[in-house]
């Protein structure tokens, strides 16, 4: 063969195939609708475009819109600033005051077909933004005539990212590669992903975004790091998003050399108060800050013997002329052997209900613990009618199995949003009482802690970016089903075929439920790896702190298994309202993903299931690792009809997550037995490995 010949041949092999997929384009691919009916019957109602408006936001949803139908419908739509020819997109701002106005708010907007010509109202230019990627979304999954029009208004004001993001470009508690923000090279190089990330975050609707990490450094409020800043603030802006910091507490000693970050001291206030103000030198639509204080070794008001509302207050006085917000983090909890971390939040931010300053918001994790696979709700959520709460959810993968698992986060979130707080009757659900309508909270904020970073697909495992996405719905309307959000983001993200759309959604819909199975069966929580945590460790039984073993929270002993919150335990269940504690407070008829939350059952008490809790609990181990298997069988048959890649890197992750389920199945298995001291129930096989065998894989994980 001639050489070159080969060489041609090497390059036609190693070439990518032509529709590989790496990821970069999220949900927002804008290929050619390949059914020809639909993309005429689209492209009647979508020939040109009319923007009117000059602001940079409406000429954002102008330019997205255009980029995306052509991408959609294979040819050109010409953008006007006027005029009407049939088969018009017209993004039109109403007049000031009107009834519609009113109605839509601030970020609302609403779409109106007419003969020849399809209006998108809105109040506000970030109305237009949602609207025109409304309209998009609309042709991306392919939807039918009469459900594009109608009003839609997000329930919540804020719908922020938190990013864990540290200034050397390293992400806490990221998986997927480095952070996003380049710090040394702001402001003069503007990375073009920042406006990519922009784009996905405004076309789910998100309009907030902190920065960095809440164990935060000082620099970020230096003359250094707030052009960066503005850097930042400048690309995010015309999609409608606005920049919040993360600070530490104790900047007005270690950035502004004063004897004492005491929120009483004069000079302290004085302080933050010309401190925000250059802040917003910089950035004149700054959000506000967002502040970890005394938790987990962060600096706070209660070294100087004062109260977070102290704190809180303090800085919400500096905000007050800017129109800024402090977003305080309810993530507190002391190191007691003795006491219960389930309470320790609610017992120190309750009596300040009433007491903090009408711009600050107090932001609780949607559990008491920390972000476990399944918690009930938090216990603050109802019990603060007079504070603002956040809800605080995780998008990146901490206690979920990182990047390497498969676990969409949807039927998570809304779990703990569906649930009644009772705080103002049936039907106070957390969801209501994040979106102000059983308080009347006068600002309503829903953050999640991201999952993006560096890497080409932004999220590791190409399935979490549908937790991204998930997470921009739901805190735009928590009424969507899990159902829903996983077939939209199906079909924008990887396919139209409706047998593979469906399995993949019941993929999806299924997978929380599984790694709750394989990890945490039936209210154990907090079993996992020591610091890192990754993969089970429930023999862990000695840490810098008590509240960081598993044996304070499995509690196994010979008798049984499970933390008894009742009141003959930590009576932690009493800082729910009657109405909630009342399905779980008895052992006898407490659901099973709740039980050991809240009872020591003993190991052969017959369950509401027929079976011991020894038995039941060894089944749902082997269940949840035979789920993965089937997950795995799934998604083989989807090959046909998902982008190669895509489909070899989501096969090469459930193989991980099969060894992965495996370890937690026979590494907990084994641990309990050597308190409940049974036989596996007849018909499963027992473990081949030893529980040292276990240990020892476990400890290979965290050798530095
Ligand atoms: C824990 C994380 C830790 C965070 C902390 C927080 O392990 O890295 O700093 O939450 O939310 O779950 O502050």
């Amino acid at each position: 063969m001639p050489r070159f010949l080969g060489l041609v041949l090497f390059l036609l092999i190693s070439a990518p195939a032509a529709n590989a997929d790496d990821g970069y384009r999220l949900w927002l691919k804008y290929d050619l609708i390949s059914n020809p009916a639909l993309r005429k019957e689209y492209a009647s109602i979508a020939r040109f475009i009319t923007c009117s408006e000059n602001d940079p936001v409406s000429k954002t949803a102008c330019l997205e819109l255009q980029a995306g139908l052509q991408g959609l419908l294979g040819k050109p739509v010409p953008v006007q600033s006027s005029g009407f020819k049939p088969g018009t997109i017209e993004l039109v701002l109403l007049p000031k005051g009107t009834p519609d106005t009113d109605n839509l708010g601030k970020d609302g907007f609403k779409i109106q077909p007419g003969r020849g010509r399809t209006a998108i109202l809105a109040a506000h230019p970030s109305g237009l933004l949602y609207g025109a990627f409304e309209f998009l979304r609309y042709l991306q999954t392919e939807g039918k005539p009469g459900e594009l029009s109608g009003v839609r208004r997000p329930r919540v004001q804020l719908r922020m990212l938190n990013h864990w993001d540290n200034p050397l470009g390293t992400i806490e508690r990221g998986y997927a590669g480095a952070s996003l923000w380049k710090w040394y090279e702001l402001p003069e190089t503007i990375d073009p992903r920042y406006r990519d990330y922009a784009r996905a975050n405004a076309s789910i609707g998100i309009n907030a975004v902190v920065l960095n990490n809440v164990n935060a450094s000082a620099r970020f409020l230096t003359p250094e790091y707030l052009p960066k800043v503005k850097a930042l603030a400048d690309v995010l802006r015309p999609y409608g998003i606005k920049v919040f910091l993360s600070i530490n507490f104790a900047s007005p000693k270690t950035l502004g050399k004063l004897k004492t970050s005491d929120p009483l001291d004069p000079q302290v206030r004085a302080w933050w108060q010309e401190k925000v103000r250059e802040v917003y030198s910089y950035v004149p639509d700054f959000g506000g800050f967002l502040v970890k204080a005394n938790s987990e070794g962060e600096p706070g008001p209660q070294e100087h013997g004062r109260t977070h509302a102290d704190g809180a207050n303090m800085l919400a006085e500096a905000f007050r002329p800017h129109g800024g917000l402090v977003i305080w983090r309810a993530f507190v909890y002391g190191p007691d052997p003795k006491g219960d971390r389930f309470k320790e939040a609610y017992q120190e931010f309750k009596p300040l209900d009433g007491q903090f300053a009408p711009n600050v918001i107090v932001q609780v994790k949607n559990g008491p613990i920390d972000f476990q696979p399944r918690e009930p709700f938090h216990p603050l959520f109802g019990a603060m009618p007079k504070t603002p709460l956040a809800m605080e959810f995780q998008i990146t993968q901490e206690y979920l199995g990182f990047s390497t698992n498969l676990v969409f986060l949807a039927p998570l979130f809304k779990e703990c949003l569906d649930s009644d707080t009772y705080a103002r009757g049936k039907g106070s659900t957390v969801a209501r009482v994040i979106d102000g309508s059983v308080h009347d909270y006068p600002v309503t904020v829903m953050a999640g802690v991201a999952n993006t970073g560096s890497d080409r697909n932004w999220t590791w495992h190409s399935m979490s970016q549908a937790n991204w996405y998930a997470f921009g719905r739901l805190a735009w309307d928590h009424q969507l089903s899990s159902a829903r959000i996983a077939e939209e983001w199906a079909r924008m993200t990887l396919t139209q075929d409706p047998s593979a759309v469906a399995t993949i959604k019941d993929i999806l819909l299924g997978s929380r439920e599984t790694y709750v199975r394989f990890t945490t069966p039936m209210g154990l929580h907090h079993i996992m790896g020591q610091g890192i945590h990754f993969g089970p460790e429930p023999w862990l039984a000695r840490s810098a702190r008590p509240d960081w073993t598993s044996i304070y929270y499995h509690r196994a002993d010979t008798v049984g298994l499970g933390f008894d919150r009742t009141p003959q335990g930590s009576n932690a269940l009493s800082l729910y309202a009657p109405e909630t504690q009342q399905p779980w407070s008895d052992p006898n008829s407490c659901a099973l993903p709740y039980l050991l939350w809240f009872h020591h059952v003993p190991w052969d008490k017959p369950l509401s299931s027929g079976r011991t809790l020894w038995d039941e609990l060894c089944l749902q181990y082997y269940a949840g690792t035979d789920e993965v298997a089937a997950m795995q069988a799934r998604w083989e048959t989807v090959q046909p009809h998902v982008d190669p890649e895509w489909f070899a890197d989501v096969r090469g992750r459930l193989a991980v997550q099969h060894r992965e389920a495996l370890h937690w199945r026979d590494a907990c298995v084994l641990y309990f037995q050597t308190f409940s001291r049974k036989p596996l129930p007849p018909g499963l096989n027992p473990p081949k490995r030893t529980l040292e065998e276990m240990k020892r894989i476990v400890e290979i994980y965290q050798l530095r």
